[in-house]
């Protein structure tokens, strides 16, 4: 067979690198049996004999040409160059205590038969593309590989699906881009900040004994890391990074990556108050609840003197619940939501940066939720930068009891994030890792995670001792040393700095550090600073007028009803939203899906943007919304919003992933960067909230009091008992109102259309207030278009929102009643539903409590006192006794009943919150209603 190569016709001239391999590997197969491959690749080798790597005419006569017979051998080479590739993470140096074993088997010459000698007669060029002049055989192009593939830096990026992402990555790591490139000065400044992070936990461990701080000792890196990412984002002119982390460094991070003085932070530790040191050029912003967090829960916000904002998410301490909080952040700094339509995103402006435990990544799911928002539309932020801060080690267990995946990061891996691993004892390769992923995701716009590795100097908090449940570990760090000696000693060998250099730099950093304590100790005010419940926190909100101007609506409802001539909408539904146009003429009622969108558009009208998202949230899980509108021939999306009159501001509506914790956590963090905006998050069904809890518990009911953080979000939660089991009938409302106090939210269960449209604009008026408050709306299912619910054209034209609904026509004579009936949504519309228009029941009156918390205990109060001679008070739940609003509600009754008996209408006490047969449900249900209308 011919080894003549160099014929430029020859098809394989074009083919290189894995693909001029497999070629091979056809070529290798067609000379033992012609008839086993492709006819056209025969046909081929036929004409052409076996391929050729391209420019071999210009290569040193040793490598020129590769004999038929070596085929084999460059076939072996080619496979060990891709190992080295895909799983040179496996053999690399990244951990710092090297006491993971290093798998080299497949990296190995001989496991591809090779010799040394081989690999020197295979071509470089087979092996690697651009290889550096001094590459001059396969063997050095073999070792130049391992030198960046097995090192302190290791990567994963097999599984990306884009050939373009892959060789993107590729080329830069064999261009040597990820190998440490710093010169002189920059290396000082890299042990400056090292000796900062190292010295302020020394100075915290030895100042103030016994306080845990959550050390970064190990991981000091993260520091280096994330302050090399604050440069490249000033030097990219990004306005906004949003970080999110736990405990574990976060006090290191907030002193010397959002310059939180040193002053601020020992005056936290010495328990006085900090305000005295918070800069007085205004570049930190912290805010403060009145009852307080511990100090590393604590976020800030920094603004760099080029300009870039830096903020750290308050954070709970519930590890990894902030992502999707700091993701919400980030879309919201990204959007421009001051003008109609759709509201336009530049993933420039902002990104975020999540920092993660290595025990809590592959251990909480929100994590993987958070992955998920990375491409889809309503969520994504053009890639998240996640750090994990790899000590190895949760609390007191070991990895092998915490995954079931080889690297702590590997569910990243799911969601085609490229992961880098890097030895954080290694600061130079940290910085070049950082470039390499800001680059990554300005370039794709798609999250990467880094992998730093390190271990955990002391225990869990620094008075745990290690040594009694990780022995083998902590001998193994007790004997290592920190990473500023390590690399004090590196550039006092490499002459950089002298030894004493290292040392004073040590010392003028730890003095500089006594100084600022001994200012708080000279300046201290004994007063601990005690924050107050706002005023208008308490006071709440004012009674507003939230009706709209009827030619206003009229004109919207037309605009909305208008949709485009060549717009194929699909008939069925056409015909049922332009039932919309009758209350307008005098026909019928405004359902609850209508009064939604004209609450929507009016508040569109006065400038507020909206975000409304969930589960099918577009057409509604019950197909009542229909926000969005799809050309039933071409599939397009119509946004009758989008075209109405007037409007100031972005409305947007996304179907949201199949999560809750996730997609709660994220519509608040867009709701606090937004304040402006309305957020509304809805539940599939109400109790689906629960798996949420985290986000209710940490967030949205505490965190104004925890750190003054406002929220105006809303929360729609369909509830009601229908005969649909246990799980479709109950939002565990209890869960909401058990957690009421000091006004931290609105809880809501209406029985009106008109009463949503006001209160979904009275929130919009409360939006950016200081009286602003989260709204849970408990809502309807099949009330949704219950004729007793809809609401005439003037419901919305005038007054307000109404916390509590008299039943109409009940209660006329004042001498006669004796009974008074409270109930919410359902409950009370089953009860309205039952006496008509009252006239049956002149000794009972019903009181809908529209409006649960705050308890309107003074309206109730003032009808009360309308009726002498009433002897009941009476709440009516569909829920158990044990859950809905009575326990709730009881006390609140009490305390202005005046002696007044107090009954309880519902269901007994269960575990489960309903039947899960329908037919029971109706017996159940037709029982509370007799009882509670049975006549005295
Ligand atoms: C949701 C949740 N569960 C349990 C804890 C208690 N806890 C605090 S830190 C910790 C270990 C975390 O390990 P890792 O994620 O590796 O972070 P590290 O502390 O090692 O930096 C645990 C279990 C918690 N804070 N949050």
């Amino acid at each position: 067979m011919s080894s003549n190569y160099s014929d430029s016709k020859s098809p394989w001239s074009s083919i290189t690198g894995p693909n001029l391999g497999y070629v091979m590997e056809m070529y290798d197969i067609y000379q033992e049996s012609p008839e086993s491959i492709d006819p056209e690749f025969a046909e081929l080798f036929k004409q052409y004999g076996p391929p050729v790597e391209p420019g071999a005419e210009q290569q040193p006569a040793a490598t020129a040409e590769v004999k038929s017979d070596k085929f084999g051998k460059v076939l072996g080479a080619i496979h060990l160059a891709e190992a080295i590739r895909a799983h040179g993470h496996l053999a690399s140096d990244i951990y710092p205590l090297k006491d993971q074993p290093r798998d080299t088997e497949r990296l190995e010459p001989s496991t591809y038969g090779l010799t040394e000698q081989d690999l020197k007669e295979v071509p470089v060029s087979l092996l690697l593309e651009n290889a550096p002049a001094d590459i001059k055989d396969g063997l050095a192009a073999i070792n130049y590989l391992k030198s960046l593939y097995t090192e302190k830096v290791a990567f994963e990026f097999s599984h990306i699906v884009q050939p373009q992402e892959r060789s993107w990555l590729q080329s830069k790591i064999e261009a040597g881009e990820v190998k440490p490139s710093l010169d002189a000065d920059k290396k000082k400044q890299v042990l400056e900040l090292l000796t900062r992070v190292e010295g302020f936990e020394k100075f915290v461990h030895r100042t103030f004994v016994g306080q845990k701080r959550f050390s970064i000792e190990g991981v000091d890196t993260l520091v280096v890391l994330m302050d090399e990412l604050v440069r490249l984002s000033e030097t990219a002119g990004t306005e906004n990074i949003m970080i999110g982390m736990a405990h574990r460094g976060r006090l290191n991070v907030l002193t010397h990556i959002l310059n939180k003085p040193y002053e601020m932070m020992f005056a936290g530790f010495a328990h006085v108050s900090d305000e005295a040191f918070l800069p007085e050029d205004g570049s930190l912003q912290i805010t403060k609840g009145w009852f307080g967090d511990v100090k590393y829960h604590m976020g800030a916000a920094y603004t760099s003197p080029k300009g870039t904002n830096i903020k750290l998410a308050y954070n709970p301490s519930h590890l990894e619940i902030v992502s999707p909080v700091v993701a919400g952040q980030t879309r919201a700094a990204q959007e421009l939501t001051q003008q109609s339509g759709l509201a336009p995103i530049d993933v420039n402006k902002a990104y975020a940066i999540m920092v993660h435990g290595d025990a809590a990544f592959p251990g909480q799911g929100v994590v993987t939720e958070t992955l998920n928002f990375s491409r889809i539309r309503g969520y994504q932020t053009g890639g998240s930068i996640h750090i994990i801060a790899n000590n190895l080690i949760g609390f007191t267990t070991e990895q092998y009891d915490s995954r079931s995946t080889h690297y702590s990061s590997d569910p990243a891996k799911g969601y085609e994030v490229p992961v880098i691993h890097v030895n954080a004892d290694e600061p130079e390769e940290v910085i070049a890792v950082a470039r390499l992923a800001f680059e990554y995701r300005q370039k794709f716009g798609k999250d990467i995670l880094i992998d730093l590795i390190g271990y955990r100097r002391y225990g869990h908090n620094e008075m745990d001792e290690p040594l009694v449940t990780n022995p083998t570990m902590y001998h193994g760090i007790h004997e290592h040393g920190t990473v500023r000696e390590i690399y004090g000693e590196k550039l006092a060998s490499g002459k950089v700095l002298s030894e004493d250099d290292v040392k004073k730099l040590d010392s003028d950093i730890l003095s500089e550090m006594q100084k600022a304590y001994d200012h708080v100790k000279e300046n201290k005010s004994d007063d601990a600073h005690e924050v107050v419940i706002p005023e208008a926190v308490m006071q709440g909100f004012p009674e507003v007028p939230t009706g709209v101007d009827k030619d206003v609506l009229t004109k919207m409802n037309e605009d909305l009803l208008s949709w485009p001539s060549d717009f194929s909408a699909f008939g069925k539904l056409a015909r049922i939203l332009k039932r919309r146009e009758d209350p307008f003429n005098g026909k019928g009622k405004i359902d609850w899906a209508h009064a939604e969108t004209l609450a929507f558009g009016s508040i569109l009208q006065e400038g507020n943007p909206i975000r409304l998202s969930g589960q099918d949230a577009q057409r509604g899980t019950f197909a009542h919304r229909h926000l969005v509108l799809h050309d039933e021939k071409n599939g397009n999306e119509l946004v009758p919003l989008h075209h109405i009159s007037d409007a100031k501001a972005s409305f947007v509506v996304y179907n949201s992933p199949l999560s809750e914790a996730s997609v709660v956590g994220f519509e608040y963090g867009y709701n606090v960067e937004n304040d402006k905006a309305l957020v509304i998050w809805e539940a599939q069904y109400g109790d689906f909230a629960n798996m949420a809890q985290m986000m209710f518990d940490q967030f949205i009911s505490a965190a104004r009091a925890k750190w003054g953080q406002k929220s105006g979000l809303v929360m729609l939660l369909p509830h009601a008992y229908e005969g649909q089991g246990p799980e479709h009938s109950s939002a565990r409302l209890e869960r909401y109102l058990q957690n009421a106090g000091e006004n931290n939210w609105t809880v809501a269960n209406l029985s009106s259309a008109a009463n949503y449209f006001h209160i979904l604009r009275r929130q919009a008026k409360m939006l950016g207030e200081e009286s602003i408050r989260p709204l849970i709306i408990v809502t309807p299912k099949s009330l949704l278009r219950h004729p007793l619910v809809g609401a005439d054209v003037e419901d919305l034209t005038e007054g307000n929102f109404q916390t509590i609904i008299e039943q109409p026509g009940m209660g006329q004579n004042t001498k006669k009643v004796e009974r008074l009936l409270f109930a919410s949504g359902k409950m009370a519309i089953d009860l309205a539903d039952r006496v008509k228009d009252g006239s049956e029941y002149p000794d009972t009156h019903i009181v809908r409590v529209e409006q649960l918390y705050p308890f309107p205990s003074e309206k109730i109060q003032a009808i009360i006192k309308r009726y002498p001679k009433l002897k009941e008070l009476a709440w009516v739940q569909e829920e158990p006794k044990n859950m809905g609003s009575w326990s709730f509600a009881e006390p609140n009754l009490r305390e202005i009943a005046d002696g007044i008996d107090i009954n309880y209408y519902g269901r007994v006490v269960r575990s489960s919150p309903a039947e899960g047969d329908g037919e029971m449900h109706k017996v159940e249900q037709a029982r509370i209603i007799d009882e509670a209308l049975a006549k005295s």
